[in-house]
């Protein structure tokens, strides 16, 4: 089996759910060199955040972005290189609150890139802080009386944006994390994971998701409406039983596919060059 580990110390905290995503890609990834797939044809991109430092965990190519701001990055590198799969992943302070804006118009464009986001519903580097996420009188280094704010849900966001693939797993579910990862990389168009990810120092919610999680057994991927009552059933803030899984799946045509023509039309390694030979 391809080693994918580095030699980078990891700095995370004992415990934290960030281990899982981890282990989750790196089998998926594992597993699709193992299929033939050529990891030298994968982009990881990150954010800026704990969450952000899985990128110098496994051994592939990667992106270190800043904060916000994975999808552009993300963006812009399948649209230089059609071939490649770039898997984004982001904090929900990172991608859900600084860079909800490029988080919409990626699903509206449905643009062929994958999205993973580690929400744990705070920020975690900066040491406590509420998020998009975070529930209605979360106590933080920034809240201390209480966040007075009602949680967003982004996947209801994603969902009326336009995305093509949307998916929830938990930081305790390794093996629903692998099965999502897997399907959300191979899905054609924007996919988007939102993985409750513990971060056990600033908002230990294992017990919180233990006690609700499930997966429906008959859920239709492909039923839009369907899709939305999964969504809305459970709010980031109500009590009710959090649902798991693949919750949207569509097939549509995708941003990348539309620029192919362009692309053949136009002799973009010419055009670099003759800007170089310009310029030296
Ligand atoms: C433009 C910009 N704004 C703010 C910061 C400070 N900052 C760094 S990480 C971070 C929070 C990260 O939270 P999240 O995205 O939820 O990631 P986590 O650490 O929880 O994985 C902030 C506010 C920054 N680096 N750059
Ligand atoms: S602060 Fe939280 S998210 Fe960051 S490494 Fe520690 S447990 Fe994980
Ligand atoms: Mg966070």
């Amino acid at each position: 089996m391809i080693n994918l580990a580095t030699n980078a110390q990891n700095t995370w905290c004992t415990g934290c759910g960030n281990f899982a995503i981890l282990s989750a890609i790196k089998s998926v990834l594992q597993s699709m060199a193992e299929d033939g797939f050529p990891l030298e044809n994968v982009v990881l991109v990150s954010g800026i955040g704990c969450h952000a430092k899985i990128v110098d965990y496994i051994n592939v190519n990667s992106f270190y972005s800043l904060h916000g701001r994975v999808v552009p990055v993300a963006e812009a590198i399948k649209l230089s290189r059609s071939n490649v799969r770039v898997i984004g992943f982001s904090g929900d302070g990172d991608s859900y609150g600084e860079g909800m804006e490029h988080l919409i118009f990626a699903a509206k464009r449905n643009i062929d890139i994958t999205m993973i986001i580690h929400n744990n519903r705070v920020y975690g580097l900066t040491t406590g802080q509420y998020t998009p996420t975070s529930p209605l009188g979360f106590k933080g280094r920034s809240t201390p009386f209480g966040s007075k704010e009602l949680p967003i849900n982004p996947l209801e966001v994603m969902l009326a944006g336009g995305a093509t693939f949307l998916a929830r797993g938990t930081s305790h579910g390794l093996e629903l994390l692998k099965k999502i990862f897997k399907e959300a990389i191979l899905h054609k168009g924007f996919s988007l994971v939102d993985v409750l990810q513990v971060c056990v120092t600033f908002d230990n919610l294992y017990e919180y998701y233990d006690k609700r999680i499930y997966e429906p057994p008959a859920h239709d991927p492909s039923d839009r409406t369907a899709a939305a009552a999964m969504i809305r059933e459970w709010d980031y803030d109500n009590d009710s039983k959090i649902p798991l899984g693949i919750i949207y799946k569509k097939d549509a045509g995708t941003f990348d596919e539309r620029f192919k023509p362009q692309e053949k039309a136009v002799d973009r390694d010419a055009k670099i060059r003759e800007y170089l030979e310009r310029r030296i």
